[in-house]
This record gives C-alpha cells, sequence and structure tokens, in this order.
C-alpha cells in the first residue's frame, strides 16, 4: 500500500531528476528544457521543501526575459537535439536562446504564493523579481489585448497546443510552404495522444512566420493570421494583476497603473463571456467568431476573482460525465478525445489552479475537486495528463509539474 508520505518522497524525486542545476525540465526526453510556466509550478513544488531552490527557478526563468519584457515560452539553455522546433527555429532575440512567444503568466501568482510560505527569506527575492513580472505583464497589456482579453499568436502560447477552440482559425492558416521538417515528440510518446499533422504542420509555419519578422509584435499583429482572444490568458494575467497589487503594496513598491490594469482585464474577461454557450469561451479576434467551446480554461474564472453561477452549473455538468475532471474539452461535444493531449484529458495544473479558484470563493465543488486530483494522482501516478474517464496515465512519465501539484495542493 502506498502511503501519502511514500507519494511525497516520489514527487519530490522527481522534481530533483528534473532539475538540471537551477532550472527544472518537465520530463526526460519529451521536454529537455526550460517551459514558462511548467517552472512556475515547479517553483511551487520545490517551495515545500527547498524554499531557496524554489526562487532560483523563476530566477533563472527571468534570465531569458527579453528587453521588450516578454518572458519566452522555451529557454534552451543547453541545446538538446531531442526536441523539435529547437533555438534555430524560433531564432527568439532575448538574452539566452528562446523561442519567440509566452505561455500562460501564472509566475507572479506562484511568487506571491511561495512568498507567503516565508516572507522573511522571500523579501529580497520578491523585491528582485517584482519589476520584471510588471515588465512582462506591461508587455502583455501593451501589445496583446481585444476588447481588454488577452490574444494569443500561437496554440503554444495558451499552453493547451490542440484544443478545439483553435481549429477554425486554424483551418485558415494555409502552410503549403511549410516544407520538410522531422517531428520528434512522436519519437518519444505514441502519436495518437499528440497533436495531429495537420496541427503541426501549422505550429512550424507560426514560427517560421515569427522569426521572419522577427518576432516583431507591431508587425505580428498586422500579418498574423492566428489571434484568438483566450480565458487562460486572460484569466491567468488578471490574476497575476491582482497578485502584484497585493505584493507592491505589502512591500511598498510602485503599484502605478496596476488598479486600471484590474479594471481593463476584468471587462476583458467579461468579453468572453459566450451567452449562447453559457460559459466562457475563446474568442477569434480575426473573425470575431466563438469557438463554442467548454474548456477546462473556461473554469479559471474564480481563479480570477470572478464567480459566475452559470459558469458552476457547467462545472457540475462536464464533472458529472466523467470520473476524474476537469476534462479539457466538453464531453458532450462530438470533439471530445479522452487521450489527445488537450482535446479532452485532465490535466493535474489546471485542476490547480481551477481549484485554487475555488476554495478562495467557498465553492462547494472545491473539495471535490481536491480530492479527485488526490485520487487520480495517487491511483494513476505523476503522468503528463489523463484520461478523465478511466484515469489512465498518459503523454509523458515523471513529470515535474504533476509532481509539483502533488506536493503543493493535492496532497
Ligand atoms: C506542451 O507544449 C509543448 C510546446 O510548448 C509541446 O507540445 O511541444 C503543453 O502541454 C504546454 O502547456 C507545456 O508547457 C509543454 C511542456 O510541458 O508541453
Amino acid at each position: 500500500m502506498t502511503t501519502t508520505k511514500d507519494l511525497d518522497k516520489q514527487a519530490r524525486d522527481i522534481l530533483k531528476q528534473n532539475d538540471r542545476g537551477g532550472y527544472t525540465i518537465p520530463t526526460k526526453g519529451l521536454y529537455p528544457y526550460q517551459w514558462n510556466w511548467d517552472s512556475a509550478f515547479a517553483a511551487l513544488g520545490f517551495a515545500q521543501f527547498d524554499i531557496e531552490r524554489a526562487w532560483q527557478e523563476l530566477e533563472t526563468l527571468f534570465t531569458a526575459q527579453w528587453d521588450d519584457g516578454m518572458v519566452p515560452h522555451i529557454v534552451f539553455h543547453q541545446s538538446d537535439p531531442g526536441y523539435f522546433p529547437g533555438p534555430d527555429i524560433w531564432g527568439g532575440t532575448g538574452p539566452v536562446p528562446s523561442s519567440g512567444i509566452t505561455q500562460p503568466p501564472i509566475a507572479a501568482t506562484m511568487a506571491h504564493l511561495i512568498y507567503q510560505l516565508d516572507p522573511q527569506k522571500g523579501e529580497p527575492h520578491m523585491r528582485a523579481l517584482y519589476p520584471k513580472l510588471r515588465a512582462w505583464h506591461d508587455w502583455f497589456m501593451q501589445w496583446r489585448l481585444d476588447q481588454g482579453a488577452v490574444y494569443i499568436t500561437h496554440p503554444w502560447e495558451a499552453g493547451r497546443d490542440n484544443t478545439p477552440e483553435w481549429d477554425a482559425p486554424m483551418e485558415r492558416i494555409d502552410p503549403a510552404n511549410v516544407g520538410e521538417y522531422e517531428r520528434r515528440d512522436t519519437q518519444h510518446v505514441d502519436g495518437s495522444m499528440r497533436p495531429t499533422k495537420f496541427d503541426y504542420d501549422r505550429y512550424i509555419w507560426l514560427v517560421q512566420m515569427g522569426k521572419r519578422l522577427n518576432w516583431n509584435q507591431p508587425q505580428l499583429r498586422v500579418e498574423n493570421p492566428f489571434q484568438v482572444a483566450d480565458p487562460t490568458m486572460t484569466f491567468t494575467l488578471l490574476r497575476a494583476q491582482r497578485d502584484l497589487l497585493a505584493l507592491g503594496e505589502a512591500l511598498g513598491l510602485n503599484i502605478n497603473g496596476l488598479a486600471d490594469d484590474i479594471l481593463r482585464l476584468e471587462s476583458g474577461a467579461q468579453s468572453l463571456w459566450n451567452p449562447e454557450l453559457q460559459s466562457f469561451d475563446a474568442r477569434d479576434v480575426r473573425t470575431g467568431e466563438w469557438a463554442n467551446c467548454v474548456s477546462n480554461a473556461s473554469f479559471l474564472c474564480w481563479y480570477a476573482g470572478i464567480d459566475s453561477p452559470e459558469q458552476s452549473a457547467q462545472l457540475e455538468r462536464v464533472l458529472s460525465q466523467v470520473k476524474y475532471g476537469v476534462p479539457s474539452h466538453d464531453p458532450a461535444s462530438p470533439k471530445f478525445d479522452g487521450r489527445r493531449y488537450w482535446r479532452g484529458p485532465t490535466w493535474a495544473i489546471m485542476n490547480q489552479l481551477i481549484g485554487l479558484g475555488l476554495e478562495e470563493m467557498n465553492h462547494p465543488l472545491a473539495e471535490k475537486l481536491r480530492a479527485t486530483t488526490r485520487d487520480l494522482i495517487a491511483a494513476h501516478g505523476f503522468a503528463e495528463y489523463f484520461d478523465p474517464t478511466d484515469g489512465s496515465p498518459a503523454g509523458g512519465k515523471a513529470f515535474t509539474w504533476t509532481a509539483a501539484v502533488w506536493l503543493s495542493w493535492a496532497n
């Protein structure tokens, strides 16, 4: 019988094994670099047993911050041919080889939680990180708002690579001139669990366009056909700005503009309410069309401090349809696929963010979600993600963020 203590140890061992010296890779083989939001989860995991190492994880991530404030989604500290597309394909223009896009801004929220665990040790780290976090958030506010909601310029930016929300805008891309390339992901895990060739052709086409434009935001705004206002980005940035405001007030740091940013993002979040679907939803910036998807990102509203009885009804509905929620796509939709990456599977990290929001609002489903996530990991291990119908593990194994979620929330 595996006890909580055994699982705690296994989780700590995974973080230590995936530690590459100051930063953590998501999992050996499939993801050999530092990923932005993976690292933020890892930091909160480390904070449960090694608080200095937690701060170091975030500090290493910010060594890759670009001059314009953007913090890239992958940092290529040392080259590894096992992942495609690597540093040369991306041509990132920051101080450390990196990708040219970003990821959900959860670092400020994680930093706030780590700071609260030990304010005395955390204060110097937090003071140093604060202006960098502000610069990153300002970059979003300057370049990435549509009706106050944050839009993405690549499916990888939202962290939810192949969710059905991107199907229609991806259809509009003609990747005819993308050229030959060799995928590496399907050499590590079964292709049936990964995005399709249709998706990859367009992922790479978008990377090639960004590189050609030198990742220049004003030019990308004009040329990029893929611009989708996204609940993940909008809710996480809104939450992150609230965290910076609280930290800035507590530490006497510069909070100028934050209250206005929060108001703008609050109205942006409401602009993602799809009244016909009765859910928060993604919106195609180019066409104004709704994705018409209830995804796990729709349920990040509470994390952003927004309550919604209608969204609660949706949560109750999707949780009643699978054994292990929250599914990344609506099980009632014909596009639901329980094993294919972000088209149905359950992700412990999303459950943690949704769960934190529910707990803060004393929501009646809060405890159920935490208990389900706990049972899921205890029974099926530290997989990258899980089939929500039976909990079977999928994707990469010994995964950093699942171990971190266990330590910091689910255990
Ligand atoms: C997945 O995304 C990467 C590209 O960024 C990939 O499939 O190659 C996503 O699940 C993303 O959210 C995650 O950060 C990354 C590493 O775990 O893998």
